[in-house]
């Protein structure tokens, strides 16, 4: 019996329905992680959010937070914690909340199906703003450690905006902006894209694996703004 496979699983005390063949039962939510997934450091147990209670809505009595990680592995209402070693497929993990996309293996398109697992590089232009000195366009990037983000606005080149750093908690969202002195009024669109500490590069929409997916999940394609100027 090989480690490799060794799993942490984080129920919560919700459950609901499942069928598998004709087999109906009830499942708890439940997600799971390998081992050194589950021993980061990072990793909180939560049982108190800004020096209060943690409220039920937010998993209390107690929730897992795992940081860098998609919404879906932070669960809420944690009834137990059990170590397996063999892997885990619950609803959440095999079935459900699973990525659909088609890759080339060697000159053939194959469906992978693969379990939403950490946060992707992502970013987007949240609002534009006018003041007496001009425009300025106003967004954020998470996702990942983040080196730079640029904007392109419409077929323009790309720019690099400021980050704002006094934000430096590691996983916090950094805010960015760029200005944009004289805008021609009328139509115009404002993409983003971050750029890693690690050199990836935030990918298009029509990059293949973005293009190319058939599921909502995993979304961290560049975003475009269509703004109006006027
Ligand atoms: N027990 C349990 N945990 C859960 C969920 C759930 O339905 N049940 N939803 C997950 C999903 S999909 C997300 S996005 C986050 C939402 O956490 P929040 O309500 O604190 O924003 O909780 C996660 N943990
Ligand atoms: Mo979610």
């Amino acid at each position: 019996m090989g480690t490799e496979h060794l799993e942490v699983v984080f129920f919560g005390t919700d459950k609901g329905e499942v069928t598998i063949r004709d087999i109906k039962m009830q499942q708890n939510f439940a997600r799971s992680m390998s081992l050194a997934d589950a021993m980061n450091p990072d990793n909180l147990l939560c049982y108190e959010m800004n020096g209060a209670t943690l409220p039920a809505p937010n998993g209390f009595p107690l929730r897992l937070i795992t940081l860098g990680w998609y919404g879906i592995a932070n669960v809420k209402w944690l009834k137990g914690i059990e170590v397996r070693d063999t892997r885990f497929m619950s609803l959440l993990m095999g079935r459900d909340y699973v990525t659909i996309r088609e890759e080339e293996h060697k000159g053939e398109t194959v469906r992978a199906e693969t379990s939403v697992g950490r946060a992707l590089l992502k970013s987007a232009p949240a609002k534009v703003t006018r003041n007496d000195s001009g425009h300025r366009v106003v967004g954020a990037a998470w996702g990942a450690p983040i080196d730079r983000v640029e904007l392109k606005i419409d077929q323009g080149p790309w720019m690099p905006a400021v980050i704002d750093h006094s934000e430096e908690a590691e996983y916090a969202w950094k805010i960015w902006s760029l200005d944009w002195p004289n805008p021609s009024p009328g139509e115009h669109t404002v993409t983003s894209r971050a750029i890693s500490t690690a050199g990836q590069i935030q990918p298009a929409m029509d990059d293949p694996l973005i293009a190319k997916k058939h599921t909502y999940w995993e979304s961290n394609g560049q975003v475009t703004r269509r703004i109006r100027i006027v």
